[in-house]
């Protein structure tokens, strides 16, 4: 089977490979210059060979990693990784592909990084997902064994995701509860965000290790705080300015989506920094959507999505209004505690913040409608 990222990839110069990598290795937290030693590999003709099995999903993950936007994310990994067996990506079909797989796995014995796409049901014997004649649990546990590194992409691979629902008919799980005893690497989110899996990879082609990882296996680059830490809303959840219904005045003007059931204060997850398809704003709550927690095993899919939950982990307690009240004054306390928050997150996301009370003060009538 031919490597894919030579057909599907555009082509970048040098120059503009190496800007992309040191920007996005900087973007998940890496040296800056891990881009540009990552480039030379690349040049050299070294990357790592990569098998991609798919099970139960909706393909969503995939989906997202290619639907983005020159110059895109996904190209760059199609780029920086040999992708030996995609069944979505891939033109060969039955004995042709499934060959490809045993090629792929003979040749790069101990070397290949596997990724997992979806969950594995093991209910009946895990009959409920057959690929290529077998079950995806067998080919799961045998091509993990001869991986140098696991990684789950997803929710469902994480941890069971959307088919792991109740009833749970056919008895879906993650990736990590198969292979009891081995280190997967988890990048739960329905779908995951593709910079995470780009960070990852960055730093297993460049220096053949894997980021810090929490103890449920998320790169802790990514999933280290909660949403709420770096929402560009967080002005107006700290000031009282709460959307109530869909659409109604709060909403239009971009307010904080908390009483609208948002889950962002115990969502941990990077997207309200790393948008998904390189659009600025796309992303759950900048879109005027409530987060649903989907990197959280404990939330989505378990928690009805208009539920309110309560604050997990408060960064500054003294400065939040009660749910129910209207506007609220900015305090010392809240004022400050924003700043340092929105400051440490991103100059982007503050100055946004700063925009977003400015507009707010101009819809609420205060004519001066400067910047604090
Ligand atoms: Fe699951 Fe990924 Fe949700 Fe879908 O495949 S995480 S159903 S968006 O795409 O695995
Ligand atoms: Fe953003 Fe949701 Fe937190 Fe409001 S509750 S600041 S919308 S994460
Ligand atoms: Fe998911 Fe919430 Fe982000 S729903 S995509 S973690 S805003």
């Amino acid at each position: 089977m031919p490597h894919l990222e030579a057909a599907e990839a555009p082509h970048f110069t040098r120059r503009d490979f190496v800007k992309v990598c040191t920007a996005a290795a900087a973007a998940v937290g890496l040296p800056a210059w891990a881009g540009e030693k990552m480039a030379e590999e690349v040049a050299r003709g070294r990357k790592p060979s990569v098998i991609w099995l798919h099970f139960q999903e909706c393909t969503g993950c995939t989906e997202s990693l290619l639907r983005t936007s020159a110059p895109d994310v996904g190209s760059l990994i199609l780029d920086l990784v040999s992708l030996d067996y995609h069944e979505t990506l891939a033109a060969a079909a039955g004995y042709q592909i499934e060959g490809a797989l045993e090629k792929a796995m003979k040749e790069n014995a101990g070397k290949y990084v596997l990724v997992v796409e979806g969950a594995v049901p093991l209910k009946d014997d895990g009959i409920y997902c057959i690929v290529g004649g077998k079950k995806a649990v067998d080919t799961l546990k045998a091509v993990a064994d001869k991986a140098a590194a696991v990684i789950a992409i997803g929710s469902c691979a994480s941890w069971g995701g959307v088919p792991s629902a109740s009833p749970n008919p056919t008895g879906a799980t993650g990736v990590p509860m198969v292979l009891r005893g081995k280190t997967v690497l988890t990048l739960p989110g329905c779908p995951a965000n593709p910079h995470n899996l780009l960070g990852t990879v960055l730093q297993f082609a460049t220096f053949g290790t894997l980021p810090k990882l929490d103890d449920k296996g998320r790169p802790e680059f990514a999933y280290k705080r909660v949403i709420h830490e770096d929402c560009p809303r967080r002005a107006h959840f700290d000031n009282g300015r709460f959307a109530k219904q869909f659409g109604d005045e709060g909403h239009r003007a971009g307010w904080c989506l908390y009483q609208l059931d948002c889950k962002g204060p115990q969502t941990h997850a990077n997207c309200s920094l790393l948008h998904f398809c390189e659009v600025p704003g796309a992303w759950p709550i900048g879109i005027g959507h409530p987060c649903i927690g989907c990197t959280e095993q404990g939330i989505v899919f378990n928690v009805p999505i208009h539920t309110n939950l309560p604050i997990e982990r408060p960064t500054a307690p003294m400065a939040y209004p009660t749910v129910g009240s209207g506007k609220g004054e900015i305090s010392a306390i809240a004022a400050g505690a924003a700043g340092v928050v929105l400051g440490v997150a991103a100059g982007a996301g503050y100055v946004a913040s700063r925009k977003l009370t400015v507009e707010v003060r101009k819809a609420e009538g205060d004519d001066q409608g400067k910047a604090p």
